[in-house]
């Protein structure tokens, strides 16, 4: 029995990840930052709570990583544990740069001093391609972050090239573009809207977004984690690109969504003050769906992701199951249930 240790196990990827691990018949540990209290929900709706075993780790302090790695001896690591909204990033820099890149840095050194045959998986990011240099991108494109978060990355992603390089380590980075569940958090946009345009059902209270222009490439999460163990199965480790190559804009993906409610809507522009807001009624009522506010607009944008995944389909064999209309359908199956209390 192999044992996987996931640093991050109660975010959105750290649960489909112990579920796909679990199924495969690894020992999970999951490290859980306590200083804010666990939050289980996402383990709690994928049922599987009580089949990992947890320890503690804020990954920003060095005795605590090294004590995570000593108790649970793991034959692998998956490193997700971030600040991973963007938008914060640009709020608290400094987390980001300590949690997102540094962090990065202290699993590495720890698992090189404790035992330096533990394989390594970092989660790198679309992000880094920021103001992008090509299009689509792969593994050789070149990086152009536009965020602290993005920085912060580019830093974990390169210490963990350099361990791999410089120690003879199986370390490898995973560039994941966007992906999503019904288990993303709601400040995300994708979740926003389905989370968001399911209770307006209800209550009519608008949906407030920001740059619905930018365009990304969104996968499943339980496709990607899929992705990120086999990464870590092959003869030698390596770096690879997951996407799905489509990629649609915030709108694109409200109107999907919309249209799957059978919502008739129509969008227009709306003068406030010396600005012109986008705004999204429905075609019955005319009530406002969605309307927008430059409050949620980020000091740098990255407008346009769209990933090139062909050396991980070719190499691990690896293929989403979901478009990102199955995505859609999956996330608002929860959404629908959990606006109607359920
Ligand atoms: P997420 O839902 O935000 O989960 C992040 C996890 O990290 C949470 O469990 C969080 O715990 C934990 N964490 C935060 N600060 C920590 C600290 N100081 N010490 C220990 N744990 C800490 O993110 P996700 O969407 O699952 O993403 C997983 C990883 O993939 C992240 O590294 C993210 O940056 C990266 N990534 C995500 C995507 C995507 O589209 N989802 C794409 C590319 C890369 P608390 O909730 O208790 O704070
Ligand atoms: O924004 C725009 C926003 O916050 C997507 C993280 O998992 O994926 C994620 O980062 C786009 C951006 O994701 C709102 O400006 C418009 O252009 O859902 P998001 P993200 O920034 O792409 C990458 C790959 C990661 O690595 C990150 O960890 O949507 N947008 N209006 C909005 N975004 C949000 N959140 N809220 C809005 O109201």
């Amino acid at each position: 029995m192999k044992t996987a240790l996931i640093t991050g196990v109660t975010g959105q990827d750290g649960c489909y990840l112990a579920k796909n691990l679990l199924d495969k018949g690894y020992k999970v540990y999951g490290a859980v930052k306590h200083t804010t209290g666990i939050q289980n929900w996402r383990l709690d709706d994928m049922g599987i709570t009580k089949d990992i075993e947890y320890v503690d780790v804020d990954i920003v302090d060095q005795a605590n990583v090294r004590r995570m790695i000593d108790k649970t001896k793991p034959d692998e690591v998956y490193n997700l544990a971030a600040q991973s909204f963007v938008a914060l990033s640009f709020e608290q820099p400094e987390m980001a740069a300590l949690i997102d890149g540094v962090g990065v840095l202290r699993v590495l050194e720890t698992i090189y001093q404790v035992n330096p045959d533990i394989k390594f998986y970092q989660a790198s990011t679309s992000e880094l391609y920021g103001k992008v240099q090509e299009v689509p991108q792969n593994e050789n494109t070149k990086f152009y972050p536009r965020s602290p978060y993005a920085c912060a990355k580019l830093y974990g992603h390169s210490i963990t090239v350099n361990y791999r390089e410089a120690y003879n380590m199986y370390a490898c980075s995973g560039i994941l573009f966007n992906h999503e569940s019904p288990m993303r958090g709601s400040e995300f946009v994708t979740r926003k809207i389905t989370k968001g345009v399911c209770e307006w059902l209800h209550t009519k209270k608008p949906v407030t977004l920001g740059t619905i222009e930018a365009k990304r490439d969104w996968g499943h999460a339980e496709d990607y984690v899929e992705g990120m163990r086999l990464m870590l199965q092959q003869d030698k480790p390596e770096d690879y690109v997951l996407a799905t190559g489509e990629c649609y804009s915030v709108r694109q993906f409200a109107d999907m969504v919309l249209d799957k409610l059978h919502i008739r809507h129509s969008w227009g522009k709306k003068r406030v003050g010396d600005i012109f807001i986008d705004e999204c009624y429905d075609d019955e009522q005319g009530n406002v769906i969605i309307t927008t506010d430059e409050k949620y607009k980020r000091p740098a944008e990255v407008d346009l992701l769209i990933g090139d995944s062909t050396k991980a389909r070719e190499k691990l064999g690896w293929e989403p199951k979901y478009n990102l209309d199955l995505l859609i359908d999956n996330m608002l199956e929860w959404d629908l249930k959990r606006a109607n209390g359920k």
